[in-house]
């Protein structure tokens, strides 16, 4: 399954995003370095089920559909907060971002109200800078990549040397486990400029390879959080950067997912209003409420079912495919209608579909069917958002 990553500086609202995002119940705090270790949990992103076009009636395994929003699960991460200079031993330091090697894209959760300082500390609102933040971590990031390139970087030149190495090669081997392919490791070599003679390449030269290989292995988004306290201006001034950017309240989205598990409310995640539906319900939790859903009128949501699929969707330009083993009913063996949902780059085809449901199903890929229009389709074939397909398969 994809994984996402969670980052940025401490007391943010990483863990609050996390807790929001897939209800789990991990630790918050208004103090820096809450979290200390890794959490992983499973959180979703929206799409139309197919099942209303369809006229019929789902009945999903690994994807929830919630009143025809079919909910998709993607692994998401919350690691400890970074704070500047964290390459060179400061705070928790960088080693944890090891966590997040597999994460196919990061989520830089900045706090926009301005009200945590460069360290993580709480100071008055507006008195920090959130654009400063969005430059020293990406650079932070860099230089963890830098410090994995680095490993061994004696015995990776010197085998160079020796044996006239294919140097994408040995640096993709090196990179292992970051989640790169040898397509992005050659373009990063090329966009970076250097010399033939990796023993001439100095520390600079690593850098600037390390972050254009950090921009194609960990894109990055921004969700301006706290937004419901923030000043618009910052939240303006962030999307002003050269980056994809959602206002987002985890505070208030967490909010609403645990009074829709009490039964207070009916909401759907990432929809722009709910409904009440308790008649127990305080006077504070009705001023609370309100305040909530005035914030969702203005910003049409709360933002973390949009920063999740801004990353995914937008940036990534993922798409989501149905496999089934009965092209004429959309079932499985079970006869579960549409059971699951698939994420594949856009430009992925059948024969990729095959792989990520089962390797041993790619690699005795026959031929696919496409269920909708009941049409052969080939390994080449390139699938589209949405398409429902039956795999032929040894
Ligand atoms: N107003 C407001 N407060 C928030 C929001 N999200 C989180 N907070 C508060 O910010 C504080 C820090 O939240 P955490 O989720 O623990 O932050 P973190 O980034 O995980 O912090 P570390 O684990 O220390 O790195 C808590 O007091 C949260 O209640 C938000 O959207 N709005
Ligand atoms: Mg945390």
């Amino acid at each position: 399954m994809m994984e996402v990553g969670l980052v940025g500086k401490p007391n943010v609202g990483k863990s609050t995003f996390f807790n929001a995002a897939t209800r789990a119940d991990v630790e918050m705090a208004s103090y820096p370095f809450t979290t200390i270790d890794a959490n992983r949990g499973v959180g979703y992103v929206r799409t139309t089920c197919p099942h209303q076009e369809l006229e019929l009636e789902c009945d999903p395994n690994n994807s929830p559909c919630i009143q025809g929003t079919r909910m998709i699960p993607v692994n998401i991460i919350d690691v400890a907060g970074l704070v500047p200079d964290a390459h060179s031993g400061k705070g928790l330091g960088n080693k944890f971002l090891d966590d997040l090697r597999q994460a196919s894209t990061l989520i830089h959760i900045v706090d926009a109200s301005g009200s945590t300082d460069e360290k993580g500390e709480p100071c008055k609102i507006g008195e920090h800078d959130p654009v400063e933040d969005v430059r020293f971590l990406s650079r932070e990031i860099d230089h963890w990549i830098k410090g994995i390139l680095e490993k061994n970087w004696d015995k990776v030149s010197r085998r160079l040397e020796v044996t006239d190495g294919k140097l994408e090669k040995a640096l993709f081997e090196q990179l292992s486990g970051l989640g790169i392919s040898e397509g992005d490791v050659i373009r990063a070599l090329k966009e970076s400029e250097l010399s033939d003679r990796v023993q001439d390449w100095n520390g600079d030269d690593l850098f600037r390879l390390s972050k254009n290989i950090r921009r194609r292995t960990k894109p990055i988004t921004i969700a301006a959080n706290k937004s419901d306290m923030a000043a618009q201006e910052n939240i303006q001034r962030l999307k002003e950067l050269d980056y994809m950017v959602q206002p987002t309240s985890a505070e208030f989205e967490l909010a609403l997912r645990k009074a829709t598990e009490t039964g207070l409310i009916d909401y759907v995640p990432g929809n722009n209003t709910f409904e009440t539906i308790s008649e127990r319900i305080s006077d504070e939790q009705k001023v609370a409420l309100d305040k909530i859903k005035e914030f969702m009128k203005r910003n049409d949501g709360l933002g973390v079912q949009q920063s999740l699929e801004k990353a995914v969707y937008g940036l990534l330009d993922m798409i989501v495919v149905y496999p089934v083993e009965n092209e004429h009913n959309f079932t499985d063996k079970e006869e579960r209608v549409l059971p699951d949902a698939y994420l594949l780059k856009n430009g992925s085809t059948a024969e990729d579909l095959a792989f990520e449901v089962h390797s041993d199903i790619g690699e005795g890929f026959i031929r696919a069917i496409d269920a909708r229009t009941d049409r052969i389709i080939g390994r080449d074939h390139e699938l589209e958002d949405g398409d429902i397909i039956k795999i032929v398969s040894k």
